[in-house]
This record gives structure tokens, sequence and C-alpha cells, in this order.
């Protein structure tokens, strides 16, 4: 070891040292360094696309327009498909818009009487069917984005596929870096 690194010190004392062996030596960890710059200002990139996408649907539905010849989701779809520039693939990520009574209720599942008092809801037990969809349910979010007053929470997660398999062998998981955004906001009183 002490011997290579003596022999790296005359090569770069050396003036005659051939520049083709020094580049030879700094060319992986200098392309090691750009493709990781590279890597890293696209996800960082397509990571705020995605969120300022997000805010950008969430602000068109909390007025509670009706677009024409559309449903309000599939306009919410388009609408992040554009702001993203086309950078995050429509037909793989995953866009979820969940409707809930209050923001208190985000995420919880419906009230029931725990009658055999084992934390967990059971079959047969008393329940309040918040969502009106006839079941118990774990997460009580109806899919859509709500009538006025609704609070609504708007998710997307997208595996990134990530340019090279250098930054692959790093982060990620099969080459692939999952990118997520969320935002919960209050429709108008629109009605
Ligand atoms: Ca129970
Ligand atoms: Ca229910």
């Amino acid at each position: 070891m002490l011997r290579a690194i003596r022999h790296l010190i005359r090569l770069r004392r050396d003036d005659r040292g051939s520049p083709a062996i020094e580049f030879g030596l700094a060319a992986p960890v200098l392309v090691t360094i750009v493709v990781g710059t590279m890597e890293f200002g696209m996800l960082m990139f397509v990571d705020i696309l995605m969120e300022s996408a997000l805010r950008d649907a969430a602000r068109w539905g909390i007025t509670g327009q009706l677009p024409n010849g559309q449903s309000r989701m599939a306009y919410i779809v388009d609408l992040i498909d554009e702001r993203t520039l086309g950078l995050v693939d429509m037909s793989e990520a995953n866009i979820q818009v969940l409707t809930y009574p209050a923001y208190d209720l985000v995420g919880k599942g419906e009230s029931f009487v725990d009658g055999n008092g084992n934390g967990a809801y059971d079959a047969g037990e008393t329940y309040t069917d918040t969502n009106g969809n006839g079941a118990w349910d774990q997460d009580m979010g109806v899919s859509g984005a709500g009538n006025a007053d609704s609070v609504v929470v708007y998710r997307i997660t997208y595996d990134w596929p990530l340019l090279t398999p250098i930054a692959g062998a790093f982060i990620g998981h099969d080459g692939k870096y999952r990118l997520r955004a969320a935002i919960a906001v209050k429709n108008e009183p629109w009605d």
C-alpha cells in the first residue's frame, strides 16, 4: 500500500509522467462524482416537481370545480402529469386521493363498540359507518376529491428509475428510488 502511494507521489512529481496514466487513475473517481451529482440532481428535481404538482392538484381540488367531459379524479391525474413535465410515468405512479369528514379523522378507523374487549374490531361488533359503505373500515377515507368542507388527502408514490447502475448500487432498490409526496387540505364551502 505504502509502496503504491509512493509510486503515485513519484508519478505526480515526475513532470514527464504520462498524462494518460494520471487520467486513468482519476477517471473512475471523476465519473462516479459526475454521475452521482447528476442522479442526485434529477432525484431532487423530480421530488420537488411531485410536491408542487400535488399542491397544484389540491389547490384545484379545494375549489370544487367540475372539468368539462372528465371526472375530477381524471383531471387531477392529468394536472399532476402536466406539472411533472412528463418525468413521472402516470401508469406507474400511485396516486391516492382520500376524503375524510375532518382533519383529526385522517387515516383513522371507524369507531366501534369493542364487545369482546380485545382492542380490535371483530365481525358482529357495533360500528359507526362514517363513510356509508356498509362495512367497518380500518381507514375511513373515501376515494375521491370529496364534497364541500371535506378534508382531502392527496398522495403520490413513484419509483423513480435511476439513470445509471452506479447510483443503483448505493441507493434505492432494483435500480429504482421511491419518491413520495402527500398533502392534506380542506375543501371550500362551495355549496
Ligand atoms: Ca373486538
Ligand atoms: Ca364504512
